[in-house]
Parts: C-alpha cells; sequence; structure tokens
C-alpha cells in the first residue's frame, strides 16, 4: 500500500475547524480507496506560536516540511499581530521558500450554490486562475524611512524576472491546452506599468507561440473584473501577477457563491519540493468557534491534493461527495444553509462511505 506524508498546518482562526474536517474526509477516501493511506504530521505554527516563540514557524521549517510529499494549510492573520507579519513569517515564507511558484486557483459554481450574478448557474461559470506565486508585487523588495518625519518614504518594488514570467506563462498555457476550451486570458496592465508589465506581455507573446492550438488573448486588470462580472462564460484559464490574481480570485470566489468554497493549490510544477494546498479563505475571526465555516474550500483542496499525489480516482471520489452534499443543500450560512461545519463534513462522510441518501435541508434540492 502506498503511505504519502502528510503536513498538517492548521494555522489561525477557522484554519484548524477546516483543516480538521479535511483531514477527517481525506482519511474516510483513503480508507474507502483501499490503495493509500496518509500519513499525518501536525505543526502549530501560527500567530499563538508568534505570540509564545517570536516567530510563526522555526527557523529549520522549510527543511522540516521538505520530507513530505504534501501540505494541508488552513488560514494565517491574526487580530493580535500585523497582517504583514504573519503573512511573510508563514505562508509567504513557505510558498517562495519551497519555489511553489505556480497557484492554481479553480472557480465552479458547485450545485445547489447560487451564484450573486442574475442568470449564471452552474456550467457558466467554470474557470481556473493560475496565479504567479514567487515575485512580482510579492518580492519583498523595498523599504521605509524617515519614520513619521515630513518627508517619510515607502517603497514596495514589484520584480519580473525573465525565469519567473517564462515559467508561469508556460504553466498557463500548458494548463490552458489540457482543458477542454483550450482559451487562456493573460491578465496585464502594461497601459501604465510600462517595465515588468511590458515584458510580462511580450514573454506572453513569445511562449504563446509554443502552444498554436491555444486560442488567448490579453486584457488589462481593470477590464478584467468587467469581463468577469458581464460575461462569464467567455473566460477559461486566466494568468495574472501575484498580486492581480489575488484580487481577481477574490471576486471569482464571491461570483462563484462565497469565498467559503473557493480552494487554491500551491504547486512546485518540477515537484522538488511538496506542494501546499489551502483554502482561500482567511482566519475570519469574527466566526472563529460558532461552528460554521464553510469546510468545503478544504474539502476541494484535499481533492486537489489528491490529484497532485497521483490519487485521481479518490480526488473524483471526493469531488463527487462534495457536490452531492452541497445539491442536497447541506450548507453552511455563507451559502444560504443552515447546517454546520460538522453537519456538513458528517453529510460528506456519509456520501464517502457509501450512502448517498441524504437528510433534504430545509430549502434545498435533496437527493
Ligand atoms: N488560506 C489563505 C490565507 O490564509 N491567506 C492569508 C492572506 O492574507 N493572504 C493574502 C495573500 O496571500 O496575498
Amino acid at each position: 500500500m502506498k503511505v504519502y506524508k502528510v503536513a498538517s498546518i492548521p494555522g489561525d482562526g477557522i484554519g484548524p475547524e477546516v483543516v480538521s474536517e479535511g483531514l477527517r474526509v481525506l482519511e474516510a477516501v483513503a480508507r474507502r480507496d483501499g490503495g493509500f493511506r496518509l500519513e499525518v504530521t501536525g505543526f502549530d505554527w501560527g500567530s499563538d506560536r508568534y505570540g509564545r516563540e517570536g516567530s510563526l514557524m522555526p527557523e529549520d521549517g522549510l527543511d522540516r516540511l521538505k520530507s513530505f510529499d504534501a501540505i494541508l494549510f488552513g488560514s494565517v492573520g491574526s487580530p493580535a499581530v500585523p497582517d504583514h507579519v504573519t503573512l511573510w513569517g508563514l505562508r509567504l515564507k513557505i510558498c517562495q521558500g519551497l519555489d511553489q511558484y505556480a497557484n492554481v486557483r479553480p472557480t465552479r459554481i458547485l450545485p445547489g450554490i447560487k451564484s450573486p450574478l442574475e442568470g449564471v448557474g452552474q456550467g457558466d461559470l467554470d474557470w481556473v486562475i493560475v496565479r504567479e506565486n514567487s515575485e512580482g508585487e510579492y518580492s519583498g523588495h523595498g523599504g521605509r524611512s524617515h519614520r513619521g518625519m515630513p518627508g517619510e518614504v515607502g517603497t514596495e518594488v514589484s520584480i519580473f524576472t525573465r525565469m519567473g514570467v517564462e515559467r508561469i506563462m508556460r504553466f498557463a498555457f500548458a494548463l490552458a491546452r489540457s482543458r477542454p476550451r483550450r482559451r487562456l486570458t493573460v491578465v496585464t496592465k502594461s497601459n501604465a506599468q510600462r517595465f515588468g508589465m511590458v515584458m510580462w506581455d511580450g514573454i506572453a507573446d513569445e511562449v504563446a507561440r509554443e502552444f498554436p492550438d491555444v486560442e488567448w488573448d490579453r486584457t488589462l486588470v481593470d477590464a478584467m473584473t468587467v469581463r468577469m462580472v458581464r460575461d462569464p462564460r467567455a473566460l477559461d484559464t486566466i494568468v495574472a501577477t501575484n498580486l492581480h490574481a489575488d484580487i481577481l480570485s477574490d471576486l471569482a470566489g464571491a461570483l462563484a457563491g462565497s469565498l467559503g468554497v473557493a480552494p487554491t493549490a500551491n504547486v512546485d510544477p518540477e515537484r522538488r519540493n511538496p506542494s501546499m494546498f489551502e483554502p482561500i479563505h482567511g482566519s475570519a475571526f469574527d466566526i472563529v468557534g460558532t461552528g460554521t465555516a464553510n469546510p468545503v474550500a478544504t474539502f476541494w483542496c484535499a481533492a486537489q491534493m489528491l490529484e497532485h499525489l497521483g490519487e485521481a480516482g479518490a480526488a473524483a471520489r471526493l469531488m463527487e461527495a462534495v457536490e452531492g452534499v452541497c445539491a442536497a443543500g447541506i450548507a453552511t450560512p455563507d451559502v444560504g444553509g443552515g447546517s454546520s461545519t460538522r453537519e456538513v463534513t458528517e453529510a460528506v462522510l456519509d456520501w464517502i462511505g457509501g450512502s448517498n441518501i441524504l437528510p433534504t435541508a430545509v430549502g434545498g434540492v435533496g437527493r
């Protein structure tokens, strides 16, 4: 039997609430499959550790992660610690330190979930956003001086490298080619940003020549927000810089019903290091402890993780269970349901266990 070593980093806020449920469904799907097992090691890294020990993760944390096959991450961010400290101290440290340069964010409207866009239902919105995950606006170059003085200066330098842009373009074109519509939109802002973004566009042109069977176009990031709202059916695969894709994928999650169902994979496509799977949502301290955090994004991440590990059958079974439960109207309040985190998880576990007859939730679709 194959054994996959998984590092679990629940992090802050609702992270632990959804990751624990994610691990339960992963174990259930592995048991049902019978061909593999997961060996999970938990790490208590995050803002509480920062309060106790002065850092979100230990110095040798990256080395420790390298021995795993995959990482399941929850969320990071706490009202007690400045956001730039938590983000750079954990999530970005791992993504950049392990060179997980492709951040893959699928968006679909799941059955039973309603988009805020009128007339847009299941099948009308099926995108994958590829976020450049190693450089750009998140390069970490900049500084601050003359603090508190009238001449105080703060700089934040976006750095685009040929290597970084070429590899993310190649990844995005290849992903677009693997999807039925073979269509890619390259997001840019090269009208206003005339160096890095013009290079970004030029490299897109170059890489496109390697993919003559992919239909592609280029759109300014501001116009892209309008296209996503007005004509969601026309989009398929999308590639954008670190910051642009971060913003666009929040919009995408909202248009698909809720950020609570939006997953992401931080991938090292060359597999030199483990890839990391996490819900897009943050730590959501406003609902911590209420038992209402939506576990669906984490379940979808778990399916992404299984697929990455080569367990496509188990991944498909897990997504079938998640979609069946959503279709039955068993859902948390963020997507208009009345169920708790635990109830959604139990329904998914029942489905994986083979009982596909679920109670019909009030107002739900039933099955
Ligand atoms: N699970 C995702 C998460 O915790 N995100 C925290 C966050 O603030 N992310 C912002 C970013 O990645 O740009």
